[in-house]
């Protein structure tokens, strides 16, 4: 038995180690802990409702516009209010330009040094040797669109930032609808970024996906997870958020169904935090214990009905039914390909429903005492805020985010999370080079900024040992 150590894992946001133990060439059991110590939920209690968007949204700078969207779907049912068409779309348009630049920059930046040979020289020291399998063509295609995807995600940035006024962390998304209107120059200034990025997605991204998938195919058959999916929905098409381009629901053990909301909940068992972390999102509250007994992450636990969930781009597409081949590290990174390309097509057909002149915000009245849920998903998954407001304020905050759904410890049950399942029975056949490991791992484009999201008030960051 050897355990493989990998912290932190690099190409991820975030603070994420892997601990595997391997016997015989393959993983017999694995660990992910979250090893950062961040602070969001207690900074919100007693601040002005509407401050959650704007803070939500330093929970990451990779995926802020999922916390905003969130934050702001969660204020709108508080309030009850109902943002108008505009406000929808434009919505539609900022969340879906950063799903854009953050599958690129995933499969581009994040995840092909995996499985390319770049040139040896800095930033692309290579830390491990042995299984690079392309041609030489195919290699230097692919480290080509690497740098041709820095532009085109910039460029993403670029569309986002015409209706949220900058970016990262748009100013735009607000209760009630957006503050930006649909200006027609904007509009045509959207138009022209999609055209160029629709033309990368369609041409460079598909193909460089399908080469990877050819050359590396055993990668169908390894790090597959517990195969129960979970999706908010995404992408409201009409005004009532009956209908999403992404849809919501749930797949579990083999059948799906409709999701029920209270059934998600929380637990800190092998966390560290103290028990008020336990249950449903709405109650809980987030109290800090590093060095807990038996706790080993400061990622929480959520389970779906007392069930491990995968999240992300897999999940959605398997919800739908666009893509059910299978469930695996290679699978994971085709869906998000396919889900590139259907909101491509999606964002061009909204610019084309806005309305220049009508209204996209509707006015809010703070109520005194409300409560509020937000479900969206974000690029990684299925993302929720819940709020408590009192005396105007918020009481309570919490989110529950994809890759705290993805980097889950065990629970008090002892079930591992959905990636410490994926780990487990990978090849590894030189412990040195845990190829397959690291390959697993990022497939699930995991994000611990957003995972681990919680501090006490008033004690430094970064006390803490590791
Ligand atoms: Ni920091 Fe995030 C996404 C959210 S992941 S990237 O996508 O919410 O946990
Ligand atoms: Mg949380």
């Amino acid at each position: 038995m050897r355990k493989i150590v990998i912290d932190p894992v690099t190409r991820l946001e975030g603070h994420l180690k892997v601990e595997v133990m391997a016997e015989g060439g393959k993983v017999v059991a694995a660990e992910a802990a979250g090893t950062m110590y961040r602070g969001f939920e207690s900074i919100l209690a007693g601040r002005d409702p509407r401050d959650a968007v704007y803070i939500t949204q330093r929970i990451c700078g990779v995926c802020p516009v999922s916390h905003a969207t969130a934050a702001a779907f969660a204020l709108d049912d508080a309030f009850g209010v109902q943002v108008p068409t505009n406000g929808r779309i434009i919505r539609n348009l900022i969340l879906g330009g950063n799903f854009l630049q953050s599958h690129i920059i995933h499969f581009y930046n994040l995840s092909l040094p995996d499985y390319v040979q770049f040139p040896a020289i800095a930033p692309f020291t290579r830390h491990y040797t042995g299984d690079y399998r392309l041609n030489k063509e195919t290699n230097e295609r692919l480290v080509g669109n690497y740098f041709k995807a820095l532009e085109i995600r910039r460029k993403c940035h670029e569309m986002v930032a015409l209706f949220g006024g900058k970016m990262p962390h748009q100013v735009a998304i607000i209760a009630g609808g957006t503050s930006m209107t649909a200006q027609k120059d904007k509009i045509d200034a959207y138009r022209k970024l999609l055209a160029e990025i629709a033309q990368f997605v369609e041409k460079e991204y598909a193909e460089d996906t399908r080469l990877l998938a050819n050359a590396y195919s055993d990668y169908f058959q390894v790090g597959k997870g517990p195969a129960n999916f979970l999706s908010y929905g995404a992408f409201p098409l009409d005004d009532y958020g009956r209908d999403k381009l992404i849809g919501a629901g749930v797949y579990i053990g083999g059948k799906p169904a409709g999701v029920d909301i209270g059934k998600v909940t929380e637990d800190a068992a092998h966390s560290w935090y103290d028990k008020a972390a336990d249950g449903s999102p709405d109650k809980t509250a987030t109290n800090a214990r590093y060095g807990k007994a038996g706790a080993y992450s400061w990622v929480k636990a959520p389970r779906y009905g007392g069930e491990v969930c995968e999240v992300g781009p897999l999940a959605r597409m398997w919800i739908a039914g666009r893509y059910t081949s299978g469930v695996s590290a290679m699978d994971r990174i085709v869906a998000r390909t396919l889900e590139a390309a259907l909101i491509t097509k999606s964002l061009a057909n909204w610019l084309d429903e806005l309305d220049p002149g009508a209204p996209c915000e509707a006015p809010v009245e703070i109520p005194y005492a409300a409560t509020g849920v937000g479900l969206v998903e974000a690029p990684r998954g299925a993302l929720g805020h819940w709020i408590t407001v009192r005396n105007h304020r918020i009481e309570r905050y919490q989110a529950v985010v994809p890759t705290t759904w993805n980097a889950s410890p065990r629970d008090a049950g002892g079930k591992p999370g959905a990636l410490e399942q994926a780990l487990v029975g990978l090849p590894v056949p030189d412990a040195d080079n845990p190829l397959a490991v690291v390959r697993t791992v990022h497939s699930f484009d995991p994000c611990l900024a957003c995972a681990v999201h919680v501090i006490t008030p008033g004690k430094p960051v970064g006390e803490f040992k590791l």
